[in-house]
């Protein structure tokens, strides 16, 4: 039966668009999705950036079942259940080095709300409670609360709500298309960008300062690449001034970069890290932010029987979200899923590169498998070209993703060469139509 498309208020859609012409997914497995017209569309984003071992995967849903049957919920205040810790435990081991702390929320969002609160309270438990101030950067993206969009960079996502959280500036984005355009991996110019963190740092002082938060990759806004050195010069700035680093990984982490975590990939280890997404591989929403050891520790005084950090969520560490994590954690073991990116990257990043050349294509970028096609566009209509090249190849089976006029490229991580190749063939033809 045809569902009534008129109550649900549909979430980043262009939703009088879509209830006209629905796009409807009604079955996946491994690399594909099926419509509610039976027809098999390959997977060019991982769902949402989330899916990265693929669909449907036995060991995780099993997973899922049976904790549904066997523990349906505990609450996380005061209580917990032994998959909370199983789970921490084994996100810790393979984190990078000394960032052994976990705490467990239900989103990309939620963990930056609580990385930021983290910081704000670390800086306050240490004694510098006047370092308040939060420092994101242009065309970031952290996810849709209000700390979230205020630390955040994309206007878009800004603009209609209002004044946003006081004591919040942004540094520079690095998007150069003029030096780095059509850069296979990370561009070699930009590094310097780093040092507008300097800039803010002598406007505001650093006593005033308590974070900085970056995308290692930025991905909502149309995958910036960070340029060589970039992210090591931000690391060398906040530790000269005593501001915590964090990294949002929630599309980063788990495999994207072709190692666990892109702190691991790029070689920088943030004070603090945001996850989501991949986690669970996308089946059970779930979150988690990454702290080290010294910064929880720092928590860690006063009356024992008094609550350290006050925040959580009803249903942090949800069972079934940590049996899906545990399943999924599993499932990238057994498959080598978390280093796979790195052994594609090379036939992935000649493939996309291969569409140089085609009409409106002005920048080519890839990292890992993750990779964008930036098109210039149509007088006085931006962002039309590329949602027409997105519909164009969700018509002809496969299934990306755009944002202004860029399109991203983000498969699964057990994306086979040939369905790279289905991938770049047909978003070939449709940018040629789209012309
Ligand atoms: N931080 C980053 C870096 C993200 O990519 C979030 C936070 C928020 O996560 P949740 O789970 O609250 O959505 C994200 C999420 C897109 C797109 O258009 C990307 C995301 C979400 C929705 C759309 O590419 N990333
Ligand atoms: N609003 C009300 C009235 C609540 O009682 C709660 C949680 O108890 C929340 C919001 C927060 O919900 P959650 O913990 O699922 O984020």
């Amino acid at each position: 039966m045809k569902p009534d498309l008129d109550a649900f208020w549909m979430p980043f859609t262009a939703s009088r668009q879509f209830k006209k012409a629905p796009r409807l997914l009604t079955r996946s497995a491994d690399m594909h999705y099926w419509d509610d017209k039976g027809r098999q569309i390959l997977d060019g984003v991982a769902g949402l950036w989330c899916v990265n071992a693929g669909h449907a995967r036995p060991k995780i849903v099993k997973a899922i079942q049976d904790q549904a049957a066997e523990l349906d919920f505990a609450p996380p205040f005061q209580m917990a259940h032994p998959k909370a810790f199983e789970l921490a435990d084994k996100v810790a081991k393979i984190a990078p080095p000394g960032m052994n702390k976990v705490f467990f929320t239900n989103s990309g969002s939620e963990s930056v709300e609580t990385a930021l609160k983290m910081a704000i309270a670390y800086h306050r438990a240490r004694g510098e409670g006047t370092r308040t101030r939060l420092i994101g950067r242009e065309r970031g993206y952290h996810g849709v609360n209000f700390g979230g969009i205020s630390v955040g960079g994309m206007v878009g996502n800004r603009k209609m709500f209002g004044t946003l959280l006081a004591g919040v500036d942004h540094i520079r984005h690095t998007h150069d298309l003029e030096r780095n355009a059509f850069s296979v991996g990370q561009p070699e110019h930009g590094a310097e960008l780093a040092d507008d963190l300097e800039r803010l740092v002598a406007l505001h002082d650093a006593s005033t300062i308590a974070a900085v938060i970056v995308e290692p990759i930025a991905g909502s806004t149309g995958v910036l690449i960070p340029p060589k050195g970039y992210l090591q010069r931000l690391r060398e700035i906040c530790d000269k001034h005593g501001i915590l680093l964090i990294f949002d990984e929630v599309i980063c982490g788990f495999g994207r970069t072709g190692t666990p975590f892109a702190a691991t990939t790029f070689g920088v280890t943030p004070d603090l890290m945001t996850l989501a997404k991949g986690i669970t591989n996308g089946c059970v929403p779930m979150g988690a932010v990454l702290a080290k050891q010294a910064i929880h520790d720092v928590f860690m005084t006063g009356p024992e029987h008094l609550i350290e950090f006050p925040h959580g969520y009803t249903y942090s560490s949800h069972p079934l979200a940590c049996a899906a994590g545990l399943a999924t954690l599993e499932t990238y073991a057994d498959e080598g899923l978390l280093t796979r990116a790195g052994q594609l990257q090379g036939y992935f990043a000649e493939a996309v590169h291969s569409l140089k050349g085609l009409p409106n294509v002005i920048d080519i970028r890839n990292f890992g498998l993750v990779g964008a096609v930036e098109l210039a566009p149509v007088a006085g209509e931006p962002t039309k070209r590329a949602f027409n090249v997105f519909l164009d190849c969700y018509d002809k089976g496969v299934m990306l993703r755009t944002t202004g006029d860029i399109v991203a490229i983000s498969p699964p991580l057990i994306i086979e060469r040939e369905q790279i190749d289905q991938i770049v063939d047909t978003l070939r033809g449709a940018i040629q139509r789209a012309a």
